[in-house]
């Protein structure tokens, strides 16, 4: 001991019982992300037994396909990784699979044709969060006294290709089909940021003067939205003329939940660390895991925020 040549990355010796494990995060560009990410980073520590070895890949798959490219040629024990979008990753799994490294799924889902390319998944369920949306429009519309009018609604989608933003659609698609009076006008791509929010929310609401909800698939696009939509002179949530239904439940959000200005959303848990953590252990003694692990969640209105919002901490 102590003799051994350093490892080719920032390890000691005395680090050599760690767990050493790659986590590539496609982004930041969100409330939601960083909180992810600060969830992985505090669970994955030097104290409880892991070296973490953290690459963040700006929005861009080649840059994610490179962070776990170094991870594989580092010889990390364990690659973890939320999948910018859900295509393109048969190559690289293939690398790490030859390379005998379990990878960890994180947030977002794959397609691959080969599921034994990835060890487990630890995520949301999206369509369930959108049908938790529509359910949500289907009894708060009951109460109205025109219920059976025309509904008009736009959705703002979260980045193309990615399962948060296909889950959310389809749920929410489901339910509205139940209905013949739910009018999408349109769906569109506002990449899950604030900035594309506004400038999407501010296109919608001069093509459609008559919109009655906004699905707006994060709490980022949530607050551009709402800009827009005050700067057009209009109202939202409770009492207002724009419904809004929105997703991930962030403190900023949920205290717009508070005071009415949002009327729904439907929360999506980031702290996956320990979720993640589990999985590593399990794998580590020999026990079966899930393939498929999902987060616990719930739907927030005015009825229910007061509840968390003061213990909220993303
Ligand atoms: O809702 C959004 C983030 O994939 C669940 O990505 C995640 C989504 C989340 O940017 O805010």
């Amino acid at each position: 001991a102590g003799q051994e040549p350093e490892a080719e990355d920032t390890r000691t010796p005395t680090d050599d019982n760690l767990i050493v494990v790659g986590v590539s995060q496609e982004g930041s560009e969100s409330v939601w992300r960083t909180a992810n990410t600060r969830s992985v980073k505090e669970t994955l520590t030097k104290e409880n037994g892991y070296f973490l070895i953290f690459k963040n890949a700006r929005q861009k798959q080649e840059n994610q396909i490179k962070a776990l490219r170094s991870f594989i040629s580092q010889r990390v024990d364990y690659i973890v990784f939320s999948p910018i979008v859900e295509d393109g990753w048969d190559t690289v799994l293939r690398e790490a699979r030859e390379a005998e490294i379990p990878v960890i799924l994180m947030d977002r889902k794959i397609n691959v044709k080969d599921e034994s390319l990835y060890t487990a998944w630890v995520g949301s369920d999206f369509v369930e969060e959108g049908r938790n949306a529509g359910k949500w429009l289907e009894d708060y519309l009951k109460g109205q006294r025109f219920n059976d009018d025309q509904v008009n609604i736009v959705v703002l989608q979260g980045t193309a290709g990615t399962t948060a933003m296909f889950g959310r659609t389809q749920g929410f698609e489901e339910i509205a089909a139940k209905h013949e009076n739910w009018n999408i006008l349109e769906q569109t791509n506002a990449d899950f940021t604030t900035a594309k929010g506004e400038e999407e929310m501010r296109r919608l609401l001069n093509t459609y003067p008559e919109i009655d909800v906004l699905v707006s698939q994060n709490d980022d696009m949530t607050f551009g939205a709402l800009e827009a939509i005050q700067s057009a002179g209009r109202t939202t949530g409770t009492g207002g003329d724009i419904t809004v239904i929105s997703f991930d439940g962030t403190k900023k959000a949920l205290e717009k939940v508070k005071t009415g200005a949002i009327n729904v959303d439907v929360e999506c848990n980031p702290y996956q660390g320990k979720y993640i953590e589990e999985i590593i252990q399990a794998l580590e003694t020999g026990q079966s895991i899930e393939k498929d692990n999902y987060v616990e969640e719930k739907v927030f209105t005015q009825k229910n925020v007061l509840s968390v919002l003061n213990d909220r901490t993303y």
